[in-house]
């Protein structure tokens, strides 16, 4: 995991116990919905894993219905 990602997960992550849970992502602009898409396996929880295999994909356009990949 980069620094970066590192570093915004952290800022995610107001109870700091290393995961985002959606109460935290609420909190945030639009959070709802990148939590959602974030949430690869859907416990409700983004894990270091999770977030790191998503950064930098959430500057795609909205479109739900691309399956150009
Ligand atoms: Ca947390
Ligand atoms: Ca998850």
């Amino acid at each position: 995991m980069d620094k970066r990602a590192k570093r915004m997960l952290k800022r995610l992550d107001s109870d700091g116990n290393g995961t985002i849970e959606l109460a935290e992502m609420e909190e945030k602009q639009g959070g709802m919905r990148m939590f959602d898409r974030m949430d690869e396996n859907e416990d409700g929880v983004i894990s270091q894993e999770e977030f790191d295999a998503k950064k930098g994909k959430h500057h795609r356009k909205e479109k739900r219905n691309s399956h150009d990949e």
